[in-house]
C-alpha cells in the first residue's frame, strides 16, 4: 500500500513512522521517501490500522490513490 503523510518533513518523522509500522507488524517492509511525502508498505495487514498508528503517532497519513 502507498500512503502519504503530508507534514513528515524530515528524517526523524521518517523514524518515528517507520517504528510505528513496525510496532503493527514487525514483518513489514517500509519504504519512506520524505522528497514526496511518501510512505510504501508492504504487509499482510490492512490499511486501517497503519493509518492509526501513524496518527497515533502524531501525524496525518491518508492512503495515496
Ligand atoms: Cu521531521
Amino acid at each position: 500500500m502507498e500512503l502519504e503523510v503530508k507534514d513528515m518533513t524530515c528524517g526523524h518523522c521518517a523514524g518515528v513512522i517507520t517504528k510505528a509500522v513496525k510496532e503493527v507488524d514487525t514483518q513489514a517492509t517500509v519504504d519512506i521517501d520524505v522528497a514526496t511525502r511518501t510512505v510504501r508498505i508492504e504487509s499482510a495487514r490492512g490499511a486501517d490500522i497503519f493509518l492509526s498508528a501513524i496518527q497515533e503517532s502524531g501525524y496525518t497519513p491518508a492512503v495515496r490513490a
